[in-house]
């Protein structure tokens, strides 16, 4: 289903993952985010490096589960489990069907909640693909925290997010170019500006020293940019 929610009509004033989202979020996702497909795979190639019999492997802000499916396609140790993660009801029902039509073995459990709540053990691997911008930024240290908590020796995160810059130059730039690369990818210009105010407070971007910092605070070892196009990147960083 083609993504056309900004394109006509009265579009929603505040992004929501409804619904409405869910339903065209494939198309939403890779018409929206430089790269999002090479790193969905690469996680997936994470995962089949750390993956260890008895641990968990998360992914945080699941949607539909295709980083979910990545990382279960190169999983091949027996007793890994995949906990995704979403609090949309509509992304997590329709996660749940892609999951189940998966044909692979490899344990996974689609849970409907918020990953500011949700337990985590035995922890392996942590991907957040593009959801820690969703949250409070006064919530992000503390899960970053425990997710550092349960992370077993050798175990890592992979944060992929939109960033922000310091510098105004580079800040405007970037965006333009950004917006530059939607409309070669077939969003009008309105549907674009609207998208922008939808996701005004809704999604706020930390700059790429502000994420490493903070992890390096917490104690994460080697945090390190592993992929970046303009103000899309994509982070690792180890127990
Ligand atoms: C992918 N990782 O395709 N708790 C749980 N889920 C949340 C929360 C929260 N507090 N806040 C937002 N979400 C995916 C793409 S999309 C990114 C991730 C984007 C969920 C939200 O419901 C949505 O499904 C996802 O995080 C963000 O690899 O749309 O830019």
């Amino acid at each position: 289903m083609r993504d056309t929610i900004f394109a006509s009509g009265a579009p929603p004033v505040r992004f929501q993952f409804d619904e409405q989202v869910a339903g065209v979020f494939d198309d939403m996702i890779r018409r929206s985010v430089p790269g999002y497909e090479y790193v969905v795979a690469m996680c997936g190639l994470f995962a089949g490096r750390l993956a260890q019999a008895g641990a968990n492997c998360y992914d945080l802000g699941c949607s539909l589960g295709t980083t979910t499916l990545a990382m279960r396609s190169r999983i091949a140790v027996p007793d890994c489990r995949i906990v995704a993660v979403d609090n949309s009801a509509a992304m997590v029902e329709r996660c749940r069907l892609k999951v189940a039509a998966d044909a692979n073995p490899v344990p996974v459990e689609v849970v409907e909640a918020d990953i500011r709540d949700i337990d985590f053990e035995r922890n392996i691997l942590t991907v957040s693909n593009y959801t820690l911008q969703f949250l409070a930024p006064e919530d992000r240290m503390p899960l970053l925290q425990r997710i550092w908590d349960s992370m077993l020796p050798g175990a890592a995160l992979i944060l992929s997010e939109k960033v922000t810059f310091e510098a105004l130059a580079n800040r405007e730039l970037f965006r333009e170019i950004y917006h530059d690369w939607k409309a070669g990818n077939g969003y009008s210009r309105l549907e674009i500006s609207r998208k922008r105010d939808a996701l005004e407070n809704v999604l706020i971007p930390d700059t790429i020293d502000c994420h490493l910092r903070r992890l390096q605070s917490i104690g994460y070892r080697q945090a390190e940019v592993w992929f970046q196009s303009f103000n899309f990147v994509s982070i690792v960083a180890f127990k």
